[in-house]
């Protein structure tokens, strides 16, 4: 049966992308095992086709043999929802040789790409035909827009333009069964039925294959200007958020905030990076204002805004990037946090949203009660305040074990914290996702009406969960 399915395969996609252990000089680490080393999977082959046509036929060869499917693109989920399990049956479908650009409309402002475009292309391809992509995350030089729509990824820009889902206009999806969806309009308005399109994002691969999709384009603003301030308490970043918004309107591009332990994870770990102001103050905030106008009128409505927060007391100190390369030198220090975490050891993620307005309490209490449940645990406090997203990590104890710290207390830790995102009526993913990392705690915390209506989906379209089992639902 087994050797039946991969002829197959071969013959669909060709001998050199049917990857399987039977070649010992193969390596399938890189697509078996998540970005964070949580889980080493086995798969019964990785499988990377090369067109829509081909992805079809591979779900139609692997459906009639009732083979699951991992669909799979940079790999850099933080939620392991891309990686097979450890039965050796699952097939990962790797998305990354689809990676063309098919179209750009600058009348209609989009563009048109396949699923394994990487991020990072997708922005430059943008950029060349004169326009801005938004869509912007650390992991932008290797995840692929498939995988951001797969998981509706969030990011920097998002207090501007919204998550992946709102950038996004068509899509081409390879269903269960094998069939095209051939959904790539670039149409801003389109009320003729349920809404496929949107359901497809964020599922995380569990009801169909993103095979390629048109995205939004915007016009690249005329000055970018990024800002970095010291703040004194969490309610002041909350404060500064609201002058923030109220003078710079849609100006406002970016607003993120990082906690002291964090920076000094990055500070520690990444010397070179040169972190401003972080030994004088709790918290950090880093602003982006981008204009349509000019950089002298960035610039000024940037410098009234700080004076108004320093009179305010919502800043204490802060420093407006001189040129793009201080700008990106500054953004670089944000987006070192992850990395700066994964030099000091395990820890444990908390993707979470919670509303804007209530952040500084849950904060406070939370870590109050955190400290007093595990002592000695260092908070590595930092995200997307403007969309009210905050990476609530949790690092072992200094000098403590990471694997017994997980074994011992990543249960208790993460029940406490998500109790807590439920009472201040929270989400316990913002833009990670499930995955199989979530997937036994969210029937937890999601309306259990909201969990029946997504089993009834996942039956109706993939009625024998062939699509990434035992992700997002079990
Ligand atoms: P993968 O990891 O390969 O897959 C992710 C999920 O999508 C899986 O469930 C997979 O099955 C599914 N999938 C992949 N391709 C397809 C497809 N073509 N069709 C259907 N399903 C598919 N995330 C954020 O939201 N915001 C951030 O700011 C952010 N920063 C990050 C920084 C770092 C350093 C790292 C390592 C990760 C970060 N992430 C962030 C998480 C991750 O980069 C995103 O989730 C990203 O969208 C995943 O893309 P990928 O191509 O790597 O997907
Ligand atoms: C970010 O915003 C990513 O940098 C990663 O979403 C968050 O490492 C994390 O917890
Ligand atoms: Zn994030």
């Amino acid at each position: 049966m087994t050797q039946n399915l991969l002829h197959q395969l071969r013959q669909i996609c060709g001998d050199a992308h049917v990857l399987t252990h039977d070649d010992p000089a193969t390596d399938l680490s890189p697509w078996e095992q998540d970005w964070r080393k949580r889980v080493r999977g086995r798969a019964l082959a990785v499988v990377r086709p090369g067109n829509t046509q081909e992805v079809a036929a591979v779900v139609k060869a692997c459906a009639a043999q009732h083979t699951p499917i991992v669909p799979q693109g940079g790999n850099t989920g933080l939620v392991v929802g891309g990686v097979p399990d450890g039965s050796g049956t699952q097939v990962v479908l790797s998305m990354t040789r689809m990676n063309a650009v098919r179209a750009v409309d600058p009348a209609n402002l989009t563009i048109t790409v396949e699923a394994g475009c990487v991020l990072q292309n997708l922005q430059a391809a943008a950029a060349q035909a004169g326009f801005l992509f938004p869509l912007s995350l650390g992991a932008e030089g290797s995840c692929t827009i498939g995988g951001n729509l797969g998981t509706n990824a969030g990011g920097t820009q998002v207090v501007r333009y919204g998550n992946t889902r709102e950038l996004c206009l068509g899509l081409e999806v390879v269903t269960a069964q094998g069939q095209i969806w051939h959904g790539l309009t670039g149409l801003r308005k389109d009320n003729t039925g349920y809404d496929l399109r949107n359901l497809m994002i964020g599922s995380e691969g569990t009801l169909g294959i993103i095979t390629a999709a048109t995205m939004k384009l915007y016009p690249l603003p005329a000055a970018q200007l990024t800002a970095w301030a010291a703040v004194p308490s969490m309610e002041a970043a909350v404060q500064l958020l609201g002058l923030a918004h109220q003078r710079l309107g849609p100006g406002l591009t970016g607003f993120e905030v990082m906690n002291q332990f964090a920076l000094s994870l990055v500070d520690k770990h990444f010397p070179q990076l040169r972190v401003p102001l972080w030994q004088e103050t709790p918290w950090c905030v880093l602003l982006e204002n981008s204009d349509s106008e000019s950089e002298t009128h960035a610039r000024g409505q940037f410098e009234a805004l700080l004076e108004a927060a320093l009179e305010a007391g919502c800043v204490s100190d802060a420093v407006v990037a001189e040129s793009l390369a201080q700008a990106r030198g500054l953004w670089h220090i944000r987006e070192s946090i992850t990395l700066a975490q994964v030099e000091e050891g395990l820890n444990i993620k908390h993707d979470i949203s919670i509303p804007v307005s209530l952040i500084p309490a849950f904060v406070a209490e939370t870590d109050a009660l955190l400290a007093r449940e595990v002592p000695g645990v260092r908070m590595v406090d930092f995200g997307h305040l403007g969309d009210g997203n905050l990476h609530y990590n949790v690092q072992a104890p200094e000098g403590a074990d990471g694997h017994a710290f997980l074994r011992d207390f990543e249960d208790q830790v993460n029940t406490l914290v998500f109790d807590q995102v439920k009472r201040f009526d929270g989400s316990i993913s913002a833009e990670h996702g499930v995955g199989g990392l979530k997937v036994g705690k969210l029937p937890l915390y999601k309306d259990p009406t909201a969990m029946a209506m997504m089993r009834l989906v996942k039956q109706a379209l993939d009625p024998h969960n062939l699509l990434n089992p035992h992700k997002v639902i079990a």
